[in-house]
């Protein structure tokens, strides 16, 4: 038995996301702003972001790039990083986006696993993606950057061929885009969404939240994930609103952009609402403009939520996905402000849930803790290249097995209580054990090793790492763990709590007992 959305199901139509975005011309909202860079003011209208479109993919035509082609985004939230994303699907081609704080070897990994065959960054992360671009075999002619720089082409020579966009071959039914996520085990896999799965998200959420042409977004989580991807980039220019980028977040310079450009609209990661539920400059500031603050990617505390509430005077709102649900797939509605806030809302329209006991298989009822299992429109193909990942995680009957613990109410309202996979969430980015568990393998001072999420002062999840130390190694230290890691990972990933011990529990078959170490670390 499954249940399914209290919403009635939405029409999804059968085109690309290009043609669903684009098609239908854009009104009185030709003129009007469709992103506006926050920090400089730089801003590209609707009918301009739609003539660079074109360009670029005609431009990217002019190179080779066609049909099923893999480009690489490596850069920060910039208005013409949509104009690509759209200019690369246009073009016929596929986007990999790539987590703008990677090392050169973290980008190597995705450049060489998505089969990139070229890569657009800015000017100042040339350094990490020219020796990542190498690594993976792909030659320094094929890096362009947004900006102009020497020695690599820009945006404005990709522009500048003047060659027609192709025509579209495109199909719904094609892959648009390849974000990374680790899923339940292992190391980051690619998520293969296709434009259907893109274009249904949107239609499902579109019901959800009053996002209108007036509606002036925020937008400083990133682009390349699933979240600023779809919810701010996709969703804002889907109802010609205006979204606001900026590269990074800077606690001042956005309260000056929220209040100065009137933004109405935010979303958020749960770090966020702790500085705007507590931190003292946000008083300094008017945000009377915002109406709506949604959290997304990790736990929001109901009561931090409230408390941010109460301060801004506006509704909090939180929805639940993942990358691999294109992201969303629970919500709460605009005007369900008064739900309890420790839970994710409703399933969206055309999603079926259920609820299974991880120890039993048996489905469960409302009130009783399950593994959530869904199913819908929205929900990834499958990992890319890696059909033992996508078999464990999406079942014959098309349900996608989320790792995460949930509870319904007879409402139809689900709350996130756990997570029963590896996945640690470091504020809202992913980090993924078994990728920090290989690179600490290699140190020569290590035996054996497990990281798990655990909650620091704040009650932020990190990551910590158990370590047991070769024979020879005693001297091991554990800021000499942490560096080691540093050095080699986003900082994101970074190990931020070493316990040394002198065995790392594992079953029969050699698997880490990850809820041995939880249970150990829960006890002291
Ligand atoms: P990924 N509460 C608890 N855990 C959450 C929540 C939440 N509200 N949202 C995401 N997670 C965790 O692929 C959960 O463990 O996508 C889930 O499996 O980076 C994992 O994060 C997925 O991580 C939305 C809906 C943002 C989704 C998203 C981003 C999804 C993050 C806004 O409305």
């Amino acid at each position: 038995m499954s249940m399914r959305s209290p919403y009635p199901d939405v029409d999804i139509p059968d085109v690309s996301l290009t043609e669903f975005l684009f098609a239908d011309g854009f009104g009185d909202r030709a003129d009007a702003p469709a992103l506006v860079d926050g920090t400089t003011g730089d801003q590209l209208t609707y009918a301009e972001l739609h003539g660079l479109i074109e360009k670029i993919a005609g431009g990217l035509a002019a190179r080779g790039i066609g049909k099923g082609d893999v480009v690489a985004l490596f850069a920060p939230n910039l208005p013409q990083w949509a104009a690509l994303f759209h200019g690369i699907l246009r073009a016929n081609g596929i986007v990999t986006s790539a987590n703008s704080m990677y090392t050169a070897g973290e980008l190597a990994h995705q450049l060489t696993d998505s089969g990139a065959k070229m890569l657009i960054t800015v000017s100042p992360f040339l350094d990490r993606a020219v020796p990542g671009a190498k690594e993976a075999g792909l030659s320094e002619d094929v890096v362009l950057t947004i900006d102009r720089t020497e020695g690599h082409d820009s945006l404005a020579d990709l522009v500048a061929s003047g060659a027609p966009a192709p025509e579209r071959t495109t199909t719904a039914t094609d892959t648009a885009v390849l974000p990374y996520s680790s899923g339940t085990t292992g190391l980051a896999k690619g998520v293969v969404l296709t434009h259907r799965n893109l274009v249904a998200n949107l239609c499902q959420i579109a019901p959800m939240g009053d996002v209108t042409s007036e509606t002036k977004i925020m937008a400083f989580l990133p682009f390349f994930h699933i979240y600023g991807m779809t919810v701010m980039m996709n969703q804002g220019l889907h109802q010609r609103a205006t979204v606001v980028t900026m590269p990074k977040f800077d606690l001042e310079q956005f309260l000056t952009i929220t209040q100065d450009l009137r933004v109405d609209r935010l979303y958020i990661a749960p770090p966020v609402a702790v500085a705007l539920a507590k931190h003292p400059i946000v008083d300094q500031y008017d945000l009377s403009c915002i109406d709506v603050i949604f959290s997304g990617a990790a736990p929001l505390d109901g009561e931090l939520g409230r408390a941010v509430a109460k301060r801004l005077n506006c509704t909090v709102l939180q929805g639940y996905g993942m990358t691999e649900s294109s992201p969303v797939s629970h919500c709460m509605p605009d005007d369900r402000g008064d739900l309890d806030l420790n839970s994710s809302g409703f399933a969206l329209p055309n999603i079926e849930c259920k609820l299974v006991d991880p120890e039993t298989g048996r489905e469960v009822g409302v009130g009783e803790r399950g593994e959530l299992w869904m199913r819908g429109p929205n929900i990834m193909v499958g990992y890319l290249n890696n059909s033992d990942a996508t078999d464990a995680t999406k079942d014959a009957e098309g349900y996608l097995h989320t790792g995460d613990i949930a509870v319904v109410d007879d409402e139809g309202v689900y709350s996130i209580v756990d997570r029963v996979k590896e996945l640690i969430k470091y504020k809202g980015y992913q980090v993924p054990p078994a990728e920090l568990e290989a690179l600490l393998l290699t140190h020569d001072k290590v035996a054996d090793v497990a990281v798990i999420g655990v909650r620091d002062a704040d009650g932020e999840e990190v990551p910590k790492a158990f370590v047991v130390k070769q024979a020879a190694g005693q001297d091991l230290t554990e800021d000499e763990v942490m560096a080691f890691v540093t050095e080699r990972v986003a900082p994101h990933k970074k190990v931020r709590v070493v316990e040394f011990i002198e065995q790392i529990p594992k079953s029969a078959s050699g698997k880490i007992l990850r809820k041995d170490l939880r249970a150990q670390e829960n006890a002291t």
